[in-house]
């Protein structure tokens, strides 16, 4: 048998089962599952550990403009590192469109950045910030068919809020033509307001962020995006759910049949708004939207992964340094959290505080692990069956899981372009040792390899319900 490598003794787990299996893989895909596999130049010898597919992060931004004189801590040569040292082996980063851009100038422009620079896989989700007829009626369709087959749309920030009818054109023609909307779900108006009045307060420091964008301009949102995708008869995924009220709009919707999706994320499981409240700029570091919520909103997003609620967990990576005029403390940020860039990093963190809070302490089974890391994210976003599982055809992406191993979180751990983790400090247990990408070892106990082998994936349709 002509085989590359074997990865031996290990316990291979997928979203549905677990056994003892050696791994024989040729030309970077899984060639054969089997015992006492032989006969390969290289023999990796996993007994004592897990065999998972690599971690899929469906929701990350990597080189993304944002605010003049701010600047995204991580390009795609960073981010990409800090994903390979979690356990990931592809990534969904956002591709967005500034207003006026065509939608081929955005995704030119990106590709570009991301070329010869990734260390696992990427394939990017399109951000719709200027919807006219030439895009929606000529653009989108054409790089669906491309493969360009999900969209991020906001109900909020200056730049980026579609207004409801812009919102039920690009749900339209995304039913018409078989992509996913990704929802970002805070109404601007309210945020607006609220912003505005706790200005006129005196109440600027970064703990303020949370009181601006409360739970109820969550549910709200929530619960009109629902109700568009309702009436276009369209599948719609609900990203970065923070709490209680908007996981049960979802699970409503869900229980009356309609295709509504939802995602949450590391730091609406392990902060609350109480990290926002440091001394100075301090909080800040904890400043991202939808934000930490409380320790019920935290029980609720555990409800929401345990009862299939949220079908993906991903980290909203969104990098900003902290000691950074182009970052977090920033002098108009000092002024007032209205400036202080929203978003947190946790693209290496994401899986093992899932893992350690998850499954060492028995919230989920190792096989749900599986499916919200990896496995329906493949699904969801049109990479299934080449990513997200372990099986003969499908892409060597594993990872080896050390499940007893403990470790303590720390910036520099994690090899982000970022200057300062949210979960400093914090212990896991559970750790990806290895990380195999294609057949080739991209990480080894936190040494990565320089041969940035990340590829830019052609998508198919995701599996929706509407279509
Ligand atoms: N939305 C995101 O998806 N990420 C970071 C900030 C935001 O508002
Ligand atoms: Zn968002
Ligand atoms: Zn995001």
């Amino acid at each position: 048998m002509p085989l590359d490598m074997i990865i031996k003794g290990g316990t291979v787990v997928t979203a549905t089962d677990r056994f003892r299996s050696d791994i024989g893989i040729e030309d970077g895909r899984i060639f054969v599952l089997a015992r006492n596999l032989e006969g390969a130049p290289e023999v990796i010898d996993a007994s004592g550990l897990l065999v998972i597919p690599g971690g899929i992060d469906s929701h990350v931004h990597l080189d993304q403009p944002g605010s003049p004189g701010i600047v995204m801590a991580d390009n795609f040569e960073t981010g990409t590192r800090s994903a390979a040292v979690g356990g990931n082996t592809t990534v969904l980063p956002f591709c967005l469109q500034a207003k006026g851009q065509t939608l081929r100038e955005a995704i030119t422009e990106y590709e570009r950045k991301a070329e010869g620079n990734c260390h696992v896989d990427v394939a990017f989700h399109l951000i719709i910030s200027d919807p006219t007829p030439q895009v929606l009626g000529q653009e989108l369709p054409a790089l669906i068919e491309e493969g360009y087959t999900s969209i991020k749309i906001f109900m909020t920030y200056d730049d980026l809020v579609l207004r409801d009818r812009d919102i039920l054109e690009v749900l339209a023609v995304a039913r018409r033509h078989g992509a996913l909307v990704m929802v970002h779900a805070e109404g601007y108006d309210t945020i607006k307001f609220l912003t505005d009045q706790l200005e006129r307060q005196g109440n600027t420091a970064p703990f303020f962020h949370g009181p601006s964008r409360p739970v109820v301009v969550e549910r709200e949102a929530t619960h009109r995006a629902i109700s568009l995708a309702e009436l276009v008869d369209t599948d719609i995924m609900i990203v970065h759910v923070s709490n209680r009220q908007a996981m049960e709009e979802i699970r409503r919707a869900q229980q009356r049949g309609l295709a509504i999706y939802g995602e949450t994320c590391p730091q609406y499981l392990v902060l609350t708004e109480n990290d926002m409240d440091r001394a100075g700029m301090e909080g800040a570091k904890y400043v991202c939207s939808p934000p930490p919520r409380d320790v019920d909103s935290q029980l609720a997003c555990w409800e929401g992964l345990q009862q299939g609620v949220f079908e993906v967990f991903s980290s909203d990576h969104c990098p900003f340094r902290y000691e950074d005029e182009a970052g977090k403390n920033n002098a108009k940020g000092r002024r007032s959290f209205r400036y202080v860039p929203n978003g947190i990093p946790g693209i290496a963190a994401r899986m093992p505080i899932l893992f350690s809070e998850g499954v060492s302490k028995g919230r989920i089974s190792l096989n749900r692990f599986v499916a919200l890391t990896s496995t329906n994210h493949a699904k969801r976003y049109g990479l299934y069956p080449q990513k997200g599982t372990i099986a003969v055809g499908a892409d060597a992406d594993l990872v080896l899981w050390d499940d007893k191993k403990k470790v303590t979180l720390t910036h520099d751990l994690l090899q982000d372009g970022c200057d300062y983790t949210p979960y400093e400090g914090m212990e896991v247990t559970g750790w990806p040792v290895r990380t195999i990408m294609k057949g080739r070892t991209i990480v080894v106990d936190g040494v990565v390899s320089e041969s940035r082998i990340g590829t830019q994936l052609k998508r198919t349709l995701p599996r929706l319900k509407t279509y």
